[in-house]
């Protein structure tokens, strides 16, 4: 019987005592980043916030807000809060635009991040006595150095697999006898349906747990996995930007993800306002990093639409409860694990001489997203000869490849045949049904 809590003591501490340990993080990390991020002392400055000003976590509401454009405009170093020489790692996110957001991590950086994910590890069940395959990808990307390290912690033997090659991954699963698996949920789906075609049937597996997230999923689709896996598939959470997977993770009471609150102080709030919302109200998830050294970021707006429970889980642990992202505050879309912007689409459209007429469309086809631009050719562009237009297609789709990492088929199509809106333009058809 392995054992329910990674680190007991503050997974189960009082809330009383919760608030304490916060509020004492909270004052020190402000004064960290006011000395040492002159970006954003600026901004508390404008504001006209001190670090004596922020006496506990009743305070956070005083200090700005951070977001994606503030990392883009301070890159690659204007968020560092300690020097480079004390790094040891840099992460970055899925997404690829000219300016990519790079996260630092210094070794207790690594530490915490890690024991973060051991956390939700244990709280699937996991214990030393594991066989952990990590399937995320590995690299740049948080997801396979994220688990990896998290299950070195646990103590369970760890197979660093990375994503793909999956006639691979169902060999070491069934010779090494995994027993629990962590991936993209459409990777895990994918796995469960080559099992079939290979002829295994679920019990035939040694698999009894999946830790699966970094992308939206629906409780479908929960339980298409655990069926075709014969597992308990748990949900996993985090960005690039906090750290990695494991800000928040799934007990097994599956109401909601438990946040690591003593390192990430959670907040919701009116994506319009910027106001807080109070508890059980549905909107923009935004998270302070109470310790981490090098890239701790003060009140980040996720741009993710949650809903906080504090109520206390019948799983004895104390800390908050967020659902599942349930949208977005912006535009990105989520495609086969990465983070795609309409606008990265658009810029290589105009740059390779189109006009911005055009329709992105996104579905799920056999649990793998698939990514169509439909773009208009303009009068000076136009041509009907098929061979050339199957030759600019494939131009084009090898550009938008180059930009995001994941290759979309495009269709060029004659000038002025893309519906104009009188409003907003829709640019983006998502047929993929990924919130419940
Ligand atoms: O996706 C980190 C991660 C890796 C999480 C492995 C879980 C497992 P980014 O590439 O920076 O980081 O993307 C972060 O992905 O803001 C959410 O919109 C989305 N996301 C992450 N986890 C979930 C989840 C990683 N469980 C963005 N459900 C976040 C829904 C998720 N969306």
């Amino acid at each position: 019987m392995g054992q329910r809590y990674f680190n007991k003591e503050i997974e189960t501490m009082s809330r009383d005592e919760l608030s304490a340990l916060q509020s004492e993080k909270l004052k020190k990390q402000v004064r960290h980043v006011y000395d040492n991020v002159p970006y954003y002392r600026d901004l508390m400055d404008k504001k006209g916030v001190k670090p004596e000003d922020i006496g506990g976590i009743e305070d956070l509401h005083k200090l700005p807000f951070i977001s994606k454009s503030d990392l883009r405009e301070t890159y690659p170093y204007g968020m560092l809060a300690v020097h480079l020489s004390d790094c040891v790692r840099i992460q970055s996110t899925s997404g690829t635009t000219g300016k990519r957001v790079i996260a630092y991590y210094t070794q207790h950086d690594i530490d915490l991040w890690e024991e973060c994910c051991a956390r939700a590890i244990v709280a699937a069940g996991g214990s030393k006595d594991d066989v952990v395959q990590v399937c995320y990808g590995y690299g740049l990307f948080t997801g396979g150095p994220g688990l990896n390290g998290g299950s070195h912690k646990v103590g369970s033997l760890t197979l660093p697999m990375s994503s793909g090659n999956t006639d691979r991954q169902i060999q070491f699963m069934m010779d090494l006898k995994a027993t629990i698996l962590c991936c993209t949920p459409s990777y895990a789906a994918y796995i469960g349906e080559s099992l079939k075609e290979k002829g295994y049937k679920p019990e035939d597996n040694s698999l009894k747990a999946g830790i699966f997230g970094a992308e939206p999923w629906t409780e479908e689709m929960r339980r298409d996995i655990e069926k075709s896996l014969g597992i308990k598939a748990y949900d996993i959470y985090g960005l690039t930007e906090t750290s990695g997977p494991g800000v928040a993770f799934e007990c097994a009471e599956q109401k909601g993800m438990h946040i690591n609150e003593d390192h990430f102080l959670a907040e919701i709030i009116d994506p319009d306002t910027g106001e807080v919302l109070p508890d059980g109200e549905k909107g923009e998830l935004v998270f302070t990093s109470l310790d981490k050294e090098a890239f701790p970021l003060l009140r980040y707006r996720t741009r993710d639409i949650c809903v906080l429970k504090r109520e206390r889980c019948s799983c004895g642990r104390t800390h908050v409860r967020m659902s599942k992202p349930m949208g977005r505050s912006d535009d990105m879309l989520i495609i086969r694990g990465v983070n795609v912007f309409p606008s990265q689409i658009e810029t290589v459209l105009i740059n390779e001489g189109y006009a911005p007429n055009y329709r992105i469309e996104v579905d799920r086809v056999n649990n793998s997203d698939t990514l169509e631009v439909f773009v208009e050719l303009s009068p000076e562009n136009f041509t009907d000869t098929v061979g050339a237009i199957t030759a600019m297609e494939k131009k084009l789709s090898a550009s938008i490849t180059g930009i995001l990492g994941i290759h979309p088929v495009v269709h060029l199509v004659p000038p002025k045949s893309i519906a104009r809106s009188e409003g907003k333009a829709v640019r983006v058809v998502d047929r993929r049904k990924l919130h419940d």
